[in-house]
């Protein structure tokens, strides 16, 4: 079974992810680990954090001579920051003169929940581990699962659809998904060019003023076979098991599949996506006339392109800080800021991807097992033998 965790503060030395449970004999690149990592540094409207960092892979355990070999992987990411923040955040006491408090909670932000939980008197470790800088953990091990699904011809990417009013009103086609993991400046991450500029005046309207913006991301799973996850039981759907994967991640306060948001506004008839058999395809002969149900009916892959949105609220660090109360006084006072970023859709979108990879692995690997690649291949081959004799 594919396990994985993280740990790792903001501005402490480092950050490790664990994950266990990847079959043996696996290919591992690591130029394209780091290019993924890279990726989630990007975009228009982050801030002074993105040219400290070069976020790079450093693979501690669980791969030999560019293969897996059956243990547990482990992967630290140095926080090169950490050298500004030894005094302010030492393992040992230290000098508490040198601690830098958070001293008033910012709303939206999980300093206030945070500290009144683990009864902390301000919210430095809150903001320390609730910060999304976690998410580059998450991207490290979600490029290993990109390798493995990889493997089974599964590709996983990202594009953004909204940043705050501005939004793409079309459905992008998988190969213009694809061509933007070419570009070598990302901006928006917007397959629409006339969009992207209009996100990035977005972007710039919130700059001017010290407040900040949220939007949509999509990501796409493409030749996912028909069969991953199941209905059999309500914990191991795979619509519930992206929604839960993609939820998880800082800021994003709703998940849509597919078309889920205005099917509810809908008649069955302009929801549902017919079915045709043309004899062959991908996995089956049989086909769909349109996507709406994002890749996903009953809780199983059916084949499509799965797809998956996360809404993301705006940045709660603001330059211009709304109304709050400091924790030691009880007094009204303006909200804490910390250099932070003002719009974080795209790199949002490259984490959403890891999260999509990594159920998608884990739900591959209870389908069709193997200790090894050679396993893991034969009875994915098998399978796909199955669906093409159907
Ligand atoms: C970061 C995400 C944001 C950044 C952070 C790096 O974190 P948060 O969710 O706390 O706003 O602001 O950088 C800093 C904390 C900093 O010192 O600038 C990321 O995604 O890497």
């Amino acid at each position: 079974m594919l396990r994985y965790f993280t740990s790792g503060e903001s501005h402490g030395e480092g950050l490790v992810a664990f994950l266990s449970g990847l079959p043996a004999g696996l290919k591992v690149d690591l130029a394209f680990v780091d290019r993924e990592l890279w990726r989630r540094q990007q975009g228009y409207g982050r801030g002074g954090r993105m040219k400290i960092e070069t976020d790079r892979a450093h693979i501690l355990s669980g791969v030999r001579q560019a293969l897996t070999i059956g243990s547990p992987i482990a992967v630290l990411l140095e926080n090169k920051d950490w050298k500004n923040w030894e005094e302010a955040l030492p393992v040992e006491e230290g000098d508490p003169a040198k601690h830098k408090r958070v001293a008033s909670p910012r709303p939206g932000h999980a300093d206030l929940a945070g500290a009144l939980k683990y009864n902390f008197s301000e919210a430095r470790y809150v903001l320390e581990r609730a910060s999304a800088r976690e998410s580059a953990a998450r991207v490290a091990i979600g490029a290993l699962a990109k390798l493995f699904l990889r493997e089974l011809g599964i590709e996983v990417l990202s594009h953004v659809v909204a940043v705050g009013a501005t939004s793409l009103d079309k459905e992008v086609p998988w190969e213009q998904i694809r061509s933007l993991w070419d570009r070598q400046e990302i901006l928006l991450n917007c397959a629409d060019v006339d969009a992207e500029q209009r996100m990035k005046t977005e972007v710039d309207k919130v700059l001017k003023t010290g407040d900040s913006v949220g939007g949509i991301f999509e990501v796409v799973a493409h030749k996912v076979p028909p069969g991953l996850g199941t209905y059999a039981q309500w914990d191991e759907r795979l619509d519930g098991l992206l929604a839960g994967a993609v939820m998880s991640l800082q800021a994003v306060k709703a998940v849509e599949i597919g078309a889920g948001v205005t099917a509810a506004a809908s008649p069955g008839s302009a929801v549902h996506d017919e079915i045709a058999y043309a004899g062959e395809g991908n996995f089956t002969g049989f086909s769909r006339s349109r996507n709406n149900a994002g890749g996903i009916e009953g809780g199983v892959s059916n084949g499509e392109d799965i797809r998956v949105r996360g809404y993301l609220k705006p940045i709660s660090t603001l330059r211009r800080p709304l109304q709050s109360v400091d924790f030691a006084s009880r007094e009204p006072v303006k909200a804490a800021y910390e250099r932070s970023d003002v719009c974080v859709v795209p790199a949002a979108g490259v984490a959403g991807e890891a999260m999509v990879a990594l159920t998608l692995a884990r739900c591959a690997l209870e389908k069709f097992g193997g200790d090894s690649m050679l396993e893991t291949h034969r009875n994915f081959q098998g399978y796909c033998q199955q669906l093409k004799n159907y």
